[in-house]
């Protein structure tokens, strides 16, 4: 028995400013018919993909910010991607800045969907760890403003039952800097999940610790590998490359399988696809064997984990 799908990670290049979603969202379909023609059931865009990673800039006024976000989904621009997959009858996860209304008022997220090879959406992640900064910083060579123009995701990490690929799975979601936490990889794995989105924008250059500037393709894999592995899950990891606006940005993007191992990767900084095929099935290596967590965890002993924000050192 297996249950195998083949997914791409749907890498894009750069984004200019000034390019229109209409443009963007031609990019994802030629990606998309690609991915039909090798076969796959599933591709993987990444974070933010509608639009320039706009939080590398101040905007004053929340009508510039709000030019950014999406206040329907699908909505005008993007309904021919919905379209698309419908066609196609591919399933896809997209990023994009989501503007959201609810009972207590408007909200802006940094987002992504699950949506089914029938064109519906079925499942929802709002960004967790936000990165950067509130206020304007004048001694950065570029601004990443997220901490100002999002909120902290409101709906934790859900893990999602679906069906790709003539197969049912158990799906979860995570955006960016999300993939360095263990917690995030840990909360899925918990929830059962076989395989994890990841869509991400990912500057070379670390203002606060440029030493660091040489490792972020390590520190990219480092923990979406261990991720794979310590949770008995496939994790698609997917980019926004290439120099945008001045800003070089890591490529890289990757399918990771279950015992960590990187099973394809895109070679450029360019639009690219990375495909491979997945057997669900092969995360019980892993989950009923050195992760089986039933039998193994000790949680009494991680409660700091979910009590603290900060460190407790001892005295
Ligand atoms: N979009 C991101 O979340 N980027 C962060 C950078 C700022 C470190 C990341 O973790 O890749």
């Amino acid at each position: 028995m297996s249950r195998k799908i083949i997914v791409g990670a749907a890498q894009l290049g750069p984004i200019a400013r000034e390019e229109t979603r209409r443009s963007v969202v031609a990019r994802l379909v030629e990606l998309m018919r690609e991915a039909k023609t090798r076969g796959c059931h599933f591709i993987v865009y990444p974070e933010l993909a509608l639009t320039t990673f706009f939080p590398r800039w101040y905007f004053p006024t929340p009508a510039e910010v709000d030019f950014w976000f999406e206040r329907e989904m699908p909505g005008p621009e993007t309904q021919a991607l919905f379209d698309e997959a419908k066609r196609l009858e591919m399933g896809f996860y997209l990023g994009y800045a989501e503007i959201a209304e609810e009972s207590d008022g408007t909200h802006h997220y940094n987002t992504a969907i699950m949506v089914s090879a029938k064109g519906d959406i079925v499942g929802k992640y709002r960004k967790v760890h936000l990165p950067g900064h509130r206020e304007y910083e004048p001694w950065r060579a570029f601004q990443h403003l997220e901490k100002r123009y999002f909120e902290c995701g409101n709906l934790g990490f859900p893990a999602y039952r679906a069906q790709v690929g003539g197969h049912n799975g158990i799906f979860g979601m995570a955006l960016c800097n999300d993939r360095r936490w263990p917690e995030t990889h840990r909360v899925l794995g918990l929830q059962g999940v076989e395989m994890s989105f990841i869509g991400y924008n990912t500057p070379i250059h670390y203002p606060q610790v440029p030493e660091h500037d040489h490792l972020q393709a390590f520190h990219n894999l480092l923990p979406m590998q261990a991720g794979a592995y310590q949770n008995g899950m496939w994790i698609v990891g997917v980019a926004k490359a290439g120099k945008e606006e001045n800003c070089d940005l890591l490529g890289q993007s990757c399918i990771i399988a279950p015992t960590g191992e990187v099973v394809a990767m895109c070679s450029t900084i360019g639009d690219e696809l990375a495909t491979a095929s997945c057997d669900l099935d092969r995360c019980k290596e892993i989950k009923d064997n050195v992760f089986n967590f039933a039998l193994h965890r000790e949680p009494q002993y991680y409660r700091l984990i979910a009590e603290t924000k900060g460190a407790v050192v001892p005295r």
